[in-house]
């Protein structure tokens, strides 16, 4: 029976990227110690087991933090450019494997290969940035009120970097925080999601033949593999001065309580609840097509995700019946297959999810405009397959202030100017990604204007997901507040010195202030 693994490739990819039957998941570098239970990775795609793989024991984890610690010692003298040289040599032989970690991220998440394999070019496109960024991690001078004084401030690396990411971007979401962190010279603790844990150890696999060719410590880059506890070890050792977590605001507000007892720095990026503004001047094409792309991509389980359409009542008819004829053309099934606009669910308790949100709807008093259902028989043997739905409903339903990880696109009206749908837009507890669809200027600016929206990302005539590397990726209130990637996110990833030196012969005191002896 050809199975789909091997009707895609699969099997051969694992075996480019080095995974076998049972692999060790803890791991610093080459080197590895695995003695905790075991982890099965079964895909969403058909349901079947891809690879076993050994978790951390809180032992291990005490062997990969020391291994961390050491390697830290000399990682952070070797120069800053340096460090970018071998950020360079990761994203070519991430170009040498995109297609094979493309496919596991597809097979092993759910996502469709084009969106597995932009997820690897997502991971290119950081490494790139980030040896750039290696020649450019400067602070300010300043002028000192004494004379004969120099005043400037510098970065250096912060130590050891813990990240902690989520199953829906199993490969990029890390690679963010790693190849910036590595430029800047820390070393880091990735704990992936316990849905992916082969993608974190492919990862792991190609980024450690770069440090094995560079002669380099294998302890700048360790992968563990646990559930959450092995995550509150993460999270409440003094000793790692940065975390940065992805996932729910459930769990963000654990992480940055831990973290903050113990006065280390968070970076989160938590739940969003993502909208866009339809208004009377919108150009109903490309409205569509980003609001079908933002709420069935990734089959609604990007943190990006449009879920909230916020649409003028002189255009609501109009709009709504493009985007119930679009949803009748979208092919669901196997995400390999590129005939196909939806994979699965990541696993059956996220379908659960989706058709208690659904339940929920209706209880509340919403319209099913796009019926939901799970797919069952021939190729949705996984039982993960659902229909993308489209609800008619409130901003103030409960069941629309929360995030659902799923294709479940909620329909609400405006009337009146786009003050109205603005205000609508930031009622809800998350700010991570906002969009305004209009030809019209003047609610353009005004979106993006301080009275507008309250999220991290705003744009205009682009959807809400799908955000591009150089630009700072992160949301206001319940999504957390932290920033990734582009920008200046790089300073979050250093400690900053202010250094204040003294050429003169005389030592005059700040403020004025004398102290003769
Ligand atoms: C996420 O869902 O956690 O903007 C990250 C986007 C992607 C990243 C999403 N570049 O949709």
């Amino acid at each position: 029976m050809t199975t789909i693994a091997t009707q895609f490739g699969i099997k051969a990819a694992l075996a480019q990227l080095g995974i076998q039957d049972i692999n060790e998941g803890t791991s610093t570098g080459t080197q590895s110690f695995a003695t905790g239970a075991i982890l099965e990775s079964y895909s969403p795609v058909d349901g079947q087991l891809i690879a076993k793989v050994k978790t951390t024991s809180a032992a291990d984890y005490e062997k990969v933090m020391q291994a961390a610690i050491e390697a830290f010692q000399s990682f952070r003298l070797i120069p800053a450019p340096q460090r970018g040289e071998m950020v360079r040599q990761f994203g070519e032989k991430l170009r040498q494997n995109k297609e094979a970690l493309g496919k596991l991220v597809s097979y092993e998440m759910g996502k469709s290969l084009q969106e597995g394999y932009g997820e690897v070019q997502e991971m290119i496109d950081i490494c790139d940035f980030a040896v750039g960024l290696s020649r450019q991690l400067h602070g300010l001078t300043m002028h000192s009120e004494r004379p004969n004084h120099r005043m400037y401030e510098q970065y250096h690396p912060l130590g050891v970097v813990g990240i902690i990411s989520a199953f829906n971007f199993p490969v990029a979401v890390w690679s963010w925080n790693a190849a910036l962190a590595l430029v800047c010279g820390d070393v880091c603790i990735w704990k992936p999601s316990e849905k992916t844990p082969l993608c974190g150890i492919a990862c792991q696999n190609i980024l450690s033949e770069v440090l094995k060719e560079n002669n380099l410590p294998e302890g700048i880059s360790c992968l563990i593999n646990g559930d959450y506890k092995l995550g509150e070890l993460l999270t409440s050792d003094s000793r790692i001065p940065l975390i940065s977590a992805t996932g729910s605001t459930r769990m963000g507000k654990i992480v940055a309580q831990t973290v903050a007892g113990r006065l280390g720095k968070s970076l989160l990026e938590l739940g969003g609840n993502n909208a866009i503004i339809v208004t009377p001047d919108a150009d109903i094409k490309m409205t569509v097509i980003g609001a079908v792309f933002g709420a069935v991509g990734t089959a609604g389980q990007r943190c990006t995700s449009t879920r909230r359409l916020i649409i003028h009542e002189s255009v609501y008819d109009k709009v709504k019946t493009a985007l119930v004829a679009a949803y009748q053309q979208l092919r669901i099934g196997n995400p390999l297959d590129q005939n196909n606009h939806v994979g699965p669910l990541i696993d059956t308790d996220a379908v659960e999810k989706y058709n208690k949100a659904l339940e929920k709807a209706v209880i509340e008093g919403g319209k099913i405009l796009v019926e939901g259902a799970v797919l069952s028989g021939s190729g949705y043997e996984s039982g993960c397959y659902v229909q993308p739905a489209i609800v008619e409903a409130e901003n103030s339903f409960e069941i629309v202030q929360q995030e659902t990880f799923a294709p479940i696109l909620y329909l609400l009206k405006y009337t009146g100017t786009v003050e109205n749908a603005i205000a609508i837009q930031n009622s809800v507890a998350q700010g991570l990604s906002s969009a305004i669809m209009t030809t019209n200027l003047r609610e353009a600016e005004l979106f993006l204007s301080t009275a507008g929206s309250d999220c991290g990302i705003a744009n205009v005539n682009i959807g809400t997901s799908g955000a591009e590397i150089g630009g700072a990726f992160g949301g206001e209130k319940e999504t957390g507040g932290g920033r990734e990637s582009g920008s200046d996110a790089w300073k979050v990833y250093m400690r900053r010195q202010t250094n204040t030196i003294n050429y003169g012969s005389t030592l005059p005191l700040a403020q004025g202030i004398k102290f003769d002896l």
